[in-house]
C-alpha cells in the first residue's frame, strides 16, 4: 500500500511553504499568504495565456510603458491580476512593476500594516507571445523599511538585492512552473492542471558549476565591450579539452533562457551596447531576483565587474549590464572583462 501511496504523494506549494515556515523567523503566516496569492495570480495568468489566441487577447493596446515598449493586452491583464492578488493578500503595502511608472501603494488599512513590498515584471518576454514562445513572471519580495501603518515609500523598493526575503519566477512554457527561493535553496513546482495545484517537482535545484551553453543576442556583438567580445570569441573556439565550442541558445525571453541554463548549466549575458549603455535588463525586478535564485543554486550573477546583489539601486526602472549562470562560466567572462580593462589602461 505504501508504494502506491508514495507514487501518488504530491506536495503542493501551499503545503511546502507551511512546512518550511520555520525558515521564517517571527513569521506568523504573512509570508505564506503573500506567496499563496502570487501563486493564485500565476494560475489565472497561465489560463489567460493558454487561451490567448482564442480569446482575442494577443497583440498590443496602442500604449507604451515607462520603458518605451509597446504594451500588449496580456501585459496589461497580467499586471492587473498580480496587483489585485497582492492587494487581496493584505500582506503587501505596495508594488513596483515594470508596467507602472511609479510604485503602486495599497491604501487600505490592512495593506498599510503589511510588512512586505513586491517588485515584479508581470509578463517578461511578452513580445514573444504571439509566436507562442514561452514567457515568464519575475517577482522579488523585501521587508519594508518604512514604518508599518504608513504608505510605502520609494526607499522600500530601492534596497540592495541581498536584502530580498524571496525571489522567484513563473515560466509559462510546455509546462507551467513556479520556481522560488527564500535564501535556503531553490525549489520548483509544476502546475498540475487536473487539480489546479503547483506540485513540488524540483526539490532543491543546484545549477551545474560549468556548462556548454552561452545565451546572448549576438546581433549586438559589434557594440559589446571588448571583454565581452573576447569572451564570446572564446566560447566559439575549438577546444575539445575544455568542451568548446559551446552551443549558442537564445530564446529572447529572460525567464526561459535562465531556466534552461539553471537546469543544464550555461551563461546568459545582456551586456551594455552603444544604444543601451546601461544594458537592457532592469535591476530591481529582473536582475536582482534572477541573481538571488542563481546564487542560491550555486551560480553567479554580476554586471561583469560587480556582484548584482550588492548594487544599491538608484531608481525603480534602472537598467544594468547583466551576466548570470554557472559559477565557472560567469567567472571566466568576468576575467575577460578584467583583462580588457587592464589592457585599455
Ligand atoms: P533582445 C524581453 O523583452 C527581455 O526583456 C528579456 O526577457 C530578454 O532576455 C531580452 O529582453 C531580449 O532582448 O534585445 O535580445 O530582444
Amino acid at each position: 500500500m505504501n508504494a502506491i501511496l508514495k507514487k501518488y504523494k504530491v506536495t503542493t506549494l501551499s503545503e511546502f511553504i507551511i512546512e518550511r515556515q520555520a525558515d521564517f523567523p517571527y513569521a506568523t503566516g504573512e509570508f505564506t499568504r503573500l506567496l499563496h496569492h502570487i501563486s493564485v495570480a500565476a494560475k489565472i495568468v497561465n489560463r489567460s495565456i493558454n487561451k490567448a489566441g482564442l480569446a482575442d487577447i494577443l497583440g498590443t493596446i496602442g500604449t507604451v510603458n515607462v520603458q518605451g515598449e509597446e504594451q500588449r493586452k496580456l501585459d496589461y491583464i497580467a499586471n492587473e491580476l498580480f496587483i489585485n492578488s497582492l492587494k487581496n493578500s493584505t500582506e503587501c503595502c505596495g508594488v513596483a512593476s515594470e508596467e507602472n511608472d511609479e510604485i503602486v501603494n495599497f491604501e487600505d488599512e490592512m495593506s498599510r500594516e503589511g510588512k512586505y513590498i513586491v517588485c515584479m515584471d508581470p509578463l517578461d518576454g511578452s513580445a514573444n507571445l504571439d509566436s507562442n514562445v514561452s514567457v515568464g513572471t519575475i517577482f522579488s519580495i523585501y521587508r519594508r523599511i518604512s514604518p508599518r501603518g504608513e504608505k510605502a515609500v520609494l526607499e522600500d523598493f530601492l534596497q540592495e538585492g541581498q536584502k530580498q526575503v524571496c525571489a522567484g519566477y513563473i515560466i509559462y512554457g510546455s509546462s507551467t512552473m513556479l520556481v522560488y527561493t527564500t535564501g535556503k535553496g531553490v525549489y520548483g513546482f509544476t502546475l498540475d492542471p487536473s487539480i489546479g495545484e503547483f506540485c513540488l517537482s524540483h526539490n532543491g535545484i543546484e545549477t551545474p558549476k560549468s556548462g556548454k551553453i552561452y545565451s546572448v543576442n549576438e546581433g549586438n556583438y559589434k557594440s559589446f565591450p571588448t571583454g565581452i567580445k573576447r569572451y564570446i570569441d572564446y566560447c566559439k573556439e575549438e577546444s575539445p579539452a575544455t568542451n568548446r565550442p559551446y552551443s549558442a541558445r537564445y530564446i529572447g525571453s529572460l525567464v526561459s533562457d535562465f531556466h534552461r541554463n539553471l537546469l543544464y548549466g550555461g551563461i546568459f549575458l545582456y551586456p551594455q551596447t552603444h544604444s543601451k549603455p546601461e544594458g537592457k535588463l532592469r535591476l530591481i525586478y529582473e536582475c536582482n531576483p534572477i541573481a538571488f535564485l542563481a546564487e542560491q543554486a550555486g551560480g553567479k550573477a554580476s554586471t561583469g565587474t560587480k556582484r548584482i546583489l550588492e548594487i544599491k539601486p538608484t531608481s525603480l526602472h534602472q537598467r544594468i549590464p547583466f551576466m548570470v549562470g554557472s559559477y565557472r562560466l560567469v567567472k571566466k567572462a568576468e576575467e575577460f572583462m578584467q583583462e580588457a580593462s587592464v589592457n585599455q589602461g
